[in-house]
């Protein structure tokens, strides 16, 4: 089966009749309570679709840019030639997937189209897409789930330069992890900026979990120490720190991250289990650039991939995994409290692409059985 069809049998109403997405959101809502009782697979399968329709809204920004690019580009050139690849090239490059992610893809779409003999430009459209995804799943030994200790503390360090969306991650990332029945305690360590340590207690409070707090100025390898001493004599199952973005250079963020760390083991030496790095993905390439920066630091985890419903550009989540070796393990949709979801490359592809699930449905239904499927 195509990849796209896969994508529209996942997502795409299973009736003859178009439905808007809140139709059959409240549809399924109503069927949920009629009955009173739903199965455990029927609430899952209602979740999933859920999760979808979120990546499908915080996307749709970059969805509609990128979609009008690739429009514009098979508008403008017809036939697949040399001159088309090194304007798909320039529309990837800008659409942030990064120099080497976009030469690999190309020359293995040049590939396919000699093999498959695809002359017009219009029946590639579907194999780009299909090689992103390739491409992003190539390298999938890396972990795209949280290390989550069972029966212990579980202590996730959260780092990135100022106004990336790390005080608003931990607030999101602490109501899901409630959410889940678990116990989650927060460490105030940005003891540096004005109004920081109040701005994690508002979170605290919101959320209902607690703040492990000191005076603004103190050092926060203390803080750190009090925290993980608290959370694990209050038995929590997940500490999750706060870190100062504002560290005037590498020497100094350095010296700050491995004292934190070194007191954090002090009390369980296995830890921080997660070192996640934020980035604003509309920073684009300024974001990898502090990608790298953090990683010649530090051990980096996993990346909180935020503001994704901003005018991010797609391509920085190939670039992000591709480039630097680092899985994105969450993303930012909004700035509601359930707008942080964890990273799923099948959604994050259908939110970009979306439209073009549907075109591809619209096609089949007009070609009657669609035999294509490989
Ligand atoms: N639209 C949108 N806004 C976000 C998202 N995540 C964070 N923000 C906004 O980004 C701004 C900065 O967020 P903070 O959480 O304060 O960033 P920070 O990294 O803690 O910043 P410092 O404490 O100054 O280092 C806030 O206005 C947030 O509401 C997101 O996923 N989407
Ligand atoms: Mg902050």
């Amino acid at each position: 089966m195509s990849f796209l069809k896969r994508l529209k049998d996942k997502f795409q109403p299973k009736t003859d009749q178009p439905q808007t997405e809140e139709q059959e959101s409240l549809e399924s809502q109503s069927e949920a309570l009629d009955d009173g009782l739903i199965s455990i697979e029927e609430f899952e399968e209602w979740e999933q679709e859920q999760i979808g329709y979120k990546f499908k809204a915080g996307l749709e920004k970059s969805r509609e840019k990128f979609q009008n690019e690739i429009n514009e580009l098979m508008a403008r050139y017809r036939t697949v030639d040399e001159d088309f690849f090194e304007a798909l090239e320039e529309v990837l490059i800008s659409a942030d997937v990064g120099f080497n992610t976009v030469m690999e893809l190309t020359d293995e779409l040049r590939q396919e189209a000699r093999v498959k003999n695809i002359t017009e430009t219009a029946d590639l459209r579907e194999t780009i897409v299909e090689k992103m995804v390739e491409i992003y799943e190539r390298n999938d030994d890396l972990p795209e789930t949280v290390n989550m200790q069972e029966d212990e503390l579980t202590v996730i360090l959260v780092v990135g330069v100022n106004g990336v969306g790390k005080t608003t991650s931990i607030g999101k990332l602490a109501h899901k992890y409630r959410q889940e029945g678990k116990s989650v305690m927060l460490a105030a360590g940005d003891t540096f900026r004005a109004g920081a340590i109040n701005q994690l207690q508002i979170w605290g409070d919101r959320v209902g979990v607690d703040v492990i707090r000191q005076a603004e100025g103190s050092d926060p390898a203390a803080v750190m120490f009090d925290a993980v001493n608290a959370a694990k004599k209050r038995n929590a199952d997940v500490l999750i720190c706060d870190t100062a973005g504002r560290l005037q250079n590498k020497g100094n963020l350095m010296n700050e991250l491995s004292k934190i760390k070194k007191v954090i083991q002090k009390v369980v030496p296995s830890a921080p289990h997660e070192s996640l790095l934020v980035l604003d993905a509309t920073t684009g390439q300024n974001a990898l650039s502090q990608a790298k920066a953090f990683k010649e630091v530090t051990d980096v985890s996993g990346i909180i991939l935020t503001k994704l419903d901003g005018t991010a550009k797609g391509g920085i989540v190939l670039a992000i995994k591709n480039e630097l070796g680092i899985p994105v393990k969450f993303v930012g949709l909004g700035e509601q409290l359930d707008d942080l979801q964890e990273f799923s490359a099948e959604n994050y592809v259908y939110g970009l692409f979306a439209d073009m699930v549907s075109e591809a449905e619209e096609e089949a239904d007009t070609n009657g059985e669609d035999d294509r499927s490989d």
